[in-house]
């Protein structure tokens, strides 16, 4: 199966995906990760940096072509998690595309949602922990209004075709992923409770 994870910056995509992937028994496709790692390459570097330390989107056709080429790896056959991906409607409409190629589609959506507050005080904490040269105020403030702007109508085009589901990011990690796996179960995924 074939699941995107959408929700604001700092709501827990990447703490929860991270929880379920080994029991889902689909990789973990993150864009973040994916592009902080392209990052580090001479022809996409700067470019990438301008972007991800002012808080804005890289553009649609440096993310899908990332995601293009890691869905044709072997693992990603038979689904995957999709992480912060995609964050536009055209990025929606492109991941359509690439699965319909395969006679494959998104099963499906799960927007998590938590209040901005909340989510700047994480955020706040995590640029201590882990020195994200993006977690500061001023670029989590921008992030939020992108997400408004431009992902918000990427969950309300899933809706559209019946594959959204809507979970609290507010709680614990352990209560959030206790919904997320109840939600994936009542849409027809195969969760493993027992594996590691
Ligand atoms: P991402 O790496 O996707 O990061 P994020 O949205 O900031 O965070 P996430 O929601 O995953 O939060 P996390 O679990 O870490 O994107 C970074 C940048 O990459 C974007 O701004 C953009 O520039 C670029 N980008 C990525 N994808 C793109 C795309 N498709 N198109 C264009 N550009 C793209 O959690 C945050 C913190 O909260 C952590 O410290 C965590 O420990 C804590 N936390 C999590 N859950 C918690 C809980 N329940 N309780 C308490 N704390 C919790």
């Amino acid at each position: 199966m074939f699941i995107v994870m959408i929700g604001p910056p700092g709501v827990g995509k990447g703490t929860q995906c991270k929880r379920l992937v080994n029991r889902l028994g689909i990789p973990h496709v993150s864009t973040g990760d994916m592009l902080r790692e392209a990052r580090k390459s001479v022809s996409h570097g700067e470019d990438l940096l301008a972007h991800m330390d002012r808080g804005r989107l890289v553009s649609d056709e440096v993310v899908t072509e990332l995601v293009e080429r890691r869905l044709e790896l072997p693992d990603c056959q038979n689904g995957c998690l999709f992480d912060g991906f995609p964050r536009t409607i055209q990025q929606a409409e492109t991941l359509d595309k690439i699965l319909g190629k395969h006679g494959k589609s998104v099963g499906l959506a799960i927007e998590m949602s938590g209040d901005d507050k909340l989510l700047v005080q994480r955020m706040l904490k995590r640029a201590v922990e882990e020195q994200r040269p993006d977690d500061t105020v001023e670029t989590l403030t921008r992030r939020l209004e992108i997400y408004q702007r431009e992902t918000v109508p990427v969950a309300k085009y899933y809706e559209e075709r019946g594959l959204l589901c809507q979970v609290s990011g507010i709680g614990t990690p352990d209560e959030v992923s206790l919904t997320i796996r109840q939600q994936i179960r009542d849409n027809g995924g195969k969760y493993r409770e027992n594996s590691s």
